[in-house]
């Protein structure tokens, strides 16, 4: 299902350098990313790790104008502060570029200007927004408007945040200029376009295959099959604004390149950059231009096209037309939004909380911990401090730091911190024993799949297991009864210690550093696969304990929200404000009532059932989830309601149009949505 590679290229998106890092940039693109990079270097392999700062594109130039300086002075700001907050969080970038430097300009035009020659781009002249009053084209950012897709009414000319869409901004629904508000009007304009649309085909392909060896995630899939579905158009690839790189092609060098076409490439500077610096300038190649290098790309969700359909679409076409041929990613692990308390990190709300801030008040190594327990990978997920108070507290202190904390204070009292000899072993230490072993492979599987959720999970089941182990085998008793056993469990337990500082390596770099300290390893002795078997030993000597990990008292926390001024989370803005819908959007939902024909089960499903539903006379396949809960006789001449205009779906290979309505009892099952008294299929439900 994954492809395994012994040279490795890994790059995080390249965040604006217009504001501070804040939790959900790092439960995005930034703490997967180094778990994975960590636990391969772990492993061997050679990996390039890059990133940097974003600084061109209209984020930067309306920052500046609210903030009333000039682009140079917010990305001067922002850059280095992030790259410190980065490398404070513990992010193991080998660079951290920025795409203002001469250095990334020069790839951008190389780029551009071997797109134009090879006559891939397109120049035509196009409607744009102007804006009267500030006398500009409105580029991306400068529009604000309705989403034609969502309707949502803050979505920008460029993207609609609210449901990914890509836009073209005369689209856009009532736009207005973000500068001064006045509604733009629509002039003529000549621009370079990319035919995206011509790509259409290899990209799929390129998808699909990318898939088959390293297993796509289902909501990265989505994404770009509703892209493809709509089919891909020319996209314009320069602006009219003077902040960015400029067109390299004559006639047009009062405009710039595209922010997204430059930003993507940053990543290929990036990679010069550091083979540059480190006085080997031809390195960079064997990362981005040998087919046996496995490219994998971190992001969050709204960048899902620029680097599943943008970007390779690009690489293709640079391959296309040059000798030097670069590698596609062969993964793009998304991952969906974090909140914060219930609702969506906003800057422009105020409601997030700063990398810098956090580190304030809490090591570097709790939040990624807390945020590894809670990364969004498969659906938006949510961050409280709470639950972050409760999983430093209840696990990392009370499981992990506990466990290796018992066992070096009871080798220092009762051994005389000297690593004693393992006797003969019983089932209960064999069980240990073999479920260290185990360890390294099954969790390994977890970072290699971009299942790093589970990974800690799992790594803090090991922990939990140790515990267990030291509680039942009562060394504080075998102390005086059994000395051999108490030794044995004691250098099990010290072995398993060793083994957490390995496994835990990934996700708390410091604190799995300082459990390595403690049973005298020296870093260079640390390897992924060493976690399941070595034992320490016999004989060593241990540094006096340290503890490794306190608990957050309540006062902590509030300290922090104090001084941060964040409300308490009670006080949080409710879960949706920005999703008021308008009675228009509702009536865009078909609810009609269906009465169900005829139910069974699907074959080799556990939770689907399949509904033949007649619906005023038309009968219809629906598949529900409802199997767990509901058996086919109890629903048959049942009235439910359904979304008659639902687009078709396939589940299990079966196709289903419409879906049922149901609700979620606090016991946990599901109970479907019927009518009082009887009435005629086919009723329009309102
Ligand atoms: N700067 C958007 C963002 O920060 C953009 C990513 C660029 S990745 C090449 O979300
Ligand atoms: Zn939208």
């Amino acid at each position: 299902m994954t492809r395994q590679a012994t040279r490795i290229l890994v790059t995080s998106a390249l965040p604006y350098a217009n504001g501070y890092i804040h939790l959900g940039h790092l439960a995005g693109a930034y703490l997967p990313a180094d778990m994975y990079v960590r636990y391969q270097r772990l492993k061997g392999r050679d990996v390039l790790f890059l990133c940097g700062s974003d600084e061109h594109g209209v984020a930067i130039t309306v920052s500046a104008e609210q903030e009333k300086t000039t682009p140079t002075a917010i990305i001067d700001r922002y850059h280095p502060d992030n790259e410190e907050a980065f490398r404070r969080f513990g992010m193991s970038f080998d660079t951290y570029s920025r795409t203002s430097r001469p250095y990334h300009h020069a790839t951008a035009r190389e780029f551009f200007a071997a797109f134009h020659r090879a006559g891939i781009l397109r120049e035509k002249e196009e409607r744009q927004l102007y804006c009267p009053k500030d006398s500009m084209f409105l580029a991306d950012r400068y529009v604000e408007g309705t989403c034609p897709v969502c309707k949502y009414d803050k979505a920008r000319g460029d993207q609609c945040e609210q449901c990914g869409s890509w836009l073209n901004q005369v689209d856009v629904i009532d736009p207005r200029c973000k500068l001064c508000g006045a509604t733009p009007e629509v002039r003529l304009t000549s621009h370079w376009y990319f035919p995206l649309g011509r790509y259409q085909a290899r990209l799929q392909e390129y998808i699909a295959e990318r898939d088959r060896r390293d297993g796509w995630r289902e909501t990265v899939k989505r994404y770009c099959d509703s892209w493809f579905r709509e089919g891909l158009q020319d996209r314009a690839v320069t602006r009219d604004l003077s902040w960015g790189v400029p067109v390299p092609v004559e006639g047009y060098g009062h405009k710039v390149i595209y922010v997204w076409f430059d930003a993507v490439l940053g990543y290929i500077t990036a990679g010069r950059e550091w083979a540059r610096d480190r006085g080997t300038p031809e390195a960079w190649k064997a990362y981005w231009q040998d087919d046996a290098t496995k490219y994998v790309a971190f992001i969050g969700k709204d960048n899902v096209v620029f680097h599943c359909i943008v970007f390779p679409a690009m690489l293709m076409a640079w391959n296309d037309h040059q000798a030097d041929q670069y590698v596609l990613p062969e993964n793009v692990p998304a991952n969906e939004f974090l909140n914060l308390e219930g609702a969506k990190f906003s800057k422009s709300r105020g409601w997030g909380i700063d990398l810098r801030d956090f580190l304030r008040f809490f090591p570097a190594d709790y939040v990624r911990f807390a945020l590894a327990s809670t990364l969004p990978e498969t659906k938006d997920s949510d961050f409280s401090l709470k639950d972050f108070q409760s999983r430093i507290n209840n696990e990392l202190a009370d499981i992990v730091g506990n466990f290796v904390n018992r066992t070096l204070a009871f080798t220092a009292r009762s051994f005389d911190g000297v690593v004693p000899d393992r006797g003969p072993l019983n089932a209960r230490d064999r069980e240990m024993l073999l479920l260290l072993q185990q360890a390294p492979t099954r969790i390994g599987e977890m970072y290699e799949s971009y299942h790093f959720r589970d990974a800690l999970t799992e790594t803090v089941a090991v922990a939990r297991a140790a515990n267990k182990y030291f509680n039942d085998s009562e060394p504080w008793k075998t102390v005086r009864s059994d000395r051999p056993a108490c030794a044995t469990t004691i250098a099990i337990s010290l072995q398993t210690v060793r083994s957490l500082s390995i496994l835990f390596r990934p996700v708390l770099p410091s604190i799995a550093s300082g459990m390595a300290r403690q049973i005298g390893d020296t870093e260079e002795a640390v390897a992924w696969d060493t976690a399941g078997d070595q034992p320490l030993p016999a004989g060593r000597a241990l540094p006096t304990p340290e503890i490794l990990v306190s608990k957050i008292e309540d006062q902590a926390i509030e300290k922090m929200m104090s001084e941060l001024s964040l409300t308490s989370p009670s006080a949080a803005p409710a879960p949706m404000p920005e999703g008021l819908i308008s009675i228009d959007d509702f009536k865009k939902i078909a609810l009609r009532i269906a009465t169900v024909v005829s139910a069974e089960a699907v074959p080799k499903s556990e939770k689907l059932l399949r509904l033949i539903v007649s619906i005023g006379g038309e009968e219809r396949q629906v598949l529900a989830g409802i199997a767990k809960h509901y058996s086919p006789e109890q629903l048959v001449g049942k009235q439910v309601v359904v979304v008659a205009n639902l687009q078709p779906a396939k589940l299990m290979g079966q196709e289903s149009r419409g879906m049922l309505l149901a609700a979620n009892a606090d016991d946990g099952t599901l109970k479907i949505i019927t009518v009082e008294g009887p009435i005629a299929s086919g009723a329009v439900v309102r």
